[in-house]
């Protein structure tokens, strides 16, 4: 039997204009929504996510026009545009609606009526000037040198036209605010949007002459409905208003949208529309902050638009990461740079960094790190015992600061949250040194082991909203089904003992950002042979030294955290030691006598006061010491036993 239908948590983006497809700017919005539909789905709640085109605008009309273009043909193909590109992005939206469908005419001229029936429309004259790239009406007061206070072009209108009473509602508006805090987010926004209603509302006039595109007002077809209030209405008519059902969609959850339209229309015109039709109002309207590019916001019309799909086609071919994966890099840098009150600002830099930082590093090394120790130690497969309090511990904290970010809708803070349980393992690691603890087959070791791969797992569940393909993507390197309710994040029964563990594969190899820099080219080829040849300078040793000579060389003990090949290189290894509270890297050709995964946990002995060398592009501070072996490969010189990190070598 159908089980009755219950309301959704309702998530709803602003409809797009159709002049122009999207850009990470929109992007940053459906993105949002979407980190927050799968979010609540982890939490078990049925979730509608609405999406859709804003079609009936002048700027649209004229915009087809310049391009010759039938206007219904080329809306169409924008909106199919829109639809591919959000899927492209793994947005999972519910419903997308078009305000040039059927359902959204019928539902605006339904709501147009019953609101002038309801005595909150009048006609009237209209004289003022209209800004048509933004649809927005300004009286003469607003201009700023003739222009709108956009700076964009404004023309002269008199017409007879429909007016809805916005002015009735400004006391209704203020005692709504006030009594719900949270209606209007961020805070500050919400004082903004005060101070505008505080300054006196107008009235708003509605419609339009009909120039053949448009939803035209039913009995007075002359007139079309103004495209903003046209739009506002589609978030009820996606939920079938005015027939039956609507009520289990709406009221939404949360309105995302940026804070250009947050206070003239969604937080003002929008509930006072909803006010004067008897509507439930939405319990959130979030309003974020914009993504700059060179100072300006990321628009078409500044021409300076970044395609999330491009970006992350860029990233895949550049680091080697797949693609699905690579999408998901997008999505993390979307959420870890999400303008919540402040803007943000774009560059390709910013993008790498934290593709290397967040994703390469901290994630990437955790994964690497855990799966390998659990292969090198535990054969592979989950060991049967408790998990230590201190993971778990970090684990529920990571998670309270998400839960706590989400009910903010702060998704930036909530990435921030998810990423500290892979930085927390990291620690964890190099603390607990399962490496050792093999060594003295201390009884501690399994439960270290299992601490880890549950804060792996714990990792796979807090980034899936953000990034789905790669917790999907960690689950089968744990060889199981990826998490799929908030609840199994830190229980012990998600990553059950026994479980048979995949060999670890990296997920996010690392960009080379200086070599990018660099665009690639400069003789590199040519320089390759010269420099590896330098890696052992060919020089007389003498035959005696003075003593305080050999002590000149510092020597130290350090601890292998991270190795990798060089790309190109036939005997250079790019190795990252821990030495006493610092981190260096220093190449040693060891390469072939050694896998690096095999290194990672190793002690070795490293020469740390050489002057910084850069071989193949990259930066070596210090030498590992190895001896040669007969047939010239290397064998790595490590301490009989277990010593700090950093313990000086005679
Ligand atoms: O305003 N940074 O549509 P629109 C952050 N059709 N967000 C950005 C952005 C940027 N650089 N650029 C765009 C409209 N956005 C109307 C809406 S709703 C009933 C009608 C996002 O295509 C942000 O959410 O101009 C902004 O509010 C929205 O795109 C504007 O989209």
């Amino acid at each position: 039997m159908p089980q009755p239908m219950s309301k959704r948590y309702s998530i709803t983006t602003p409809i797009y204009y159709v002049n122009s497809v999207p850009h990470i700017g929109t992007g940053l919005t459906t993105f949002a929504s979407d980190v927050t539909k799968r979010y609540q789905q982890m939490l078990g709640k049925e979730v509608w996510f609405l999406t859709g085109t804003d079609e009936n605008g002048q700027k649209v009309s004229e915009t087809a026009e310049a391009a010759g273009r039938d206007p219904m043909e080329f809306v169409t193909e924008i909106a199919d545009t829109f639809k591919e590109i959000w899927r492209g992005m793994d947005i999972q939206f519910d419903d997308f609606i078009r305000t040039t469908e059927p359902r959204h005419i019928k539902a605006a001229q339904a709501f147009f009526t019953k609101l002038k029936e309801n005595g909150h429309i009048y006609a009237g004259k209209y004289e003022g000037w209209y800004d048509v790239s933004t649809e927005t009406w300004y009286k003469e007061a607003d201009l700023v040198d003739g222009k709108s206070p956009d700076g964009n072009e404004v023309r002269w209108v008199e017409e007879d036209n429909w007016f809805f009473k916005l002015s009735a509602f400004q006391d209704q508006l203020l005692s709504h605010i006030e009594a719900n805090p949270e209606f209007i987010l961020p805070a500050s926004r919400k004082n903004e949007v005060v101070s505008f209603i505080n300054q006196g509302l107008r009235d708003v006039c509605i419609s339009r002459s009909n120039s053949g595109w448009g939803v035209p007002i039913a009995g007075d077809e002359d007139k079309v409905i103004y495209v903003w209030f046209d739009a506002l209405i589609n978030y009820v008519a996606a939920t079938g208003w005015p027939d039956k059902g609507w009520e289990d969609f709406w009221p939404a959850d949360v309105q995302w949208m940026g804070k250009d339209i947050l206070t003239r229309f969604h937080a003002t015109l929008w509930p006072a529309m909803l006010m004067g039709m008897d509507l439930p109002l939405p319990k959130h309207l979030v309003g974020h902050g914009w993504l700059l590019m060179g100072g300006d916001k990321i628009s078409k019309s500044k021409g300076n638009v970044v395609a999330p799909l491009e970006l992350a086609k860029k990233y895949a071919e550049e680091s080697g990461a797949d693609l699905p994966l690579a999408i998901d890099a997008v999505r993390h840098y979307m959420g870890a740079t999400l303008p919540f009150e402040n803007d943000s600002t774009f560059t390709q830099d910013d993008f790498n960094l934290r593709c290397n930082v967040d994703l390469a590093n901290d994630l990437g090394n955790a994964l690497n790190r855990s799966l390998t120790m659990a292969h090198k130690f535990a054969d592979g497969v989950v060991p049967d015992a408790e998990p230590e309090e201190s993971a778990i511990k970090a684990i529920q904290a990571a998670k309270a600061k998400y839960e706590a970010a989400m009910s903010g809708f702060r998704i930036e803070k909530a990435v921030d949250a998810a990423l500290d349980v892979p930085r927390f393992l990291n620690k964890y690691v190099d603390d607990r040194a399962p490496w050792a603890l093999a060594k003295n087959s201390d009884p501690a070791l399994d439960s270290v082991l299992r601490s880890m791969l549950l804060c792996l797992r714990a990792a796979e569940g807090m980034i899936k909203p953000v990034m789905p393909s790669t917790a999907t993507a960690i689950a089968k390197q744990l060889g199981l089904d990826p998490i799929s309710s908030w609840d199994q994040i830190g229980d012990p029964a998600s990553m059950p003992s026994g479980t048979k563990l995949e060999q670890p594969s990296p997920l996010f190899p690392r960009l080379d950002i200086k070599k990018q820099q660099q665009n690639q080219q400069k003789q590199k080829k040519t320089d390759k042979p010269k420099k590896e040849k330098k890696m052992k300078p060919k020089f007389e040793v003498p035959a005696e030294i003075e003593f305080t000579d050999f002590m000149k060389v510092k020597l130290q003990i350090g601890r292998v955290l991270e190795a990798e090949e060089i790309e190109g290189s036939k005997k250079l290894l790019k190795i990252q030691v821990k030495v006493g509270d610092e981190q260096r890297q220093v190449l040693a050709g060891i390469k072939g006598a050694y896998e690096p995964m095999d290194l990672i946990g190793r002690q070795v002995v490293v020469a740390t006061n050489l002057k910084t060398a850069k071989l193949m592009g990259h930066e070596s501070q210090g030498m590992i010491l190895a001896a040669d072996d007969a047939d010239g490969s290397a064998i790595l010189l490590q301490p009989d036993k277990e010593s700090p990190e950093g313990t000086s070598v005679h």
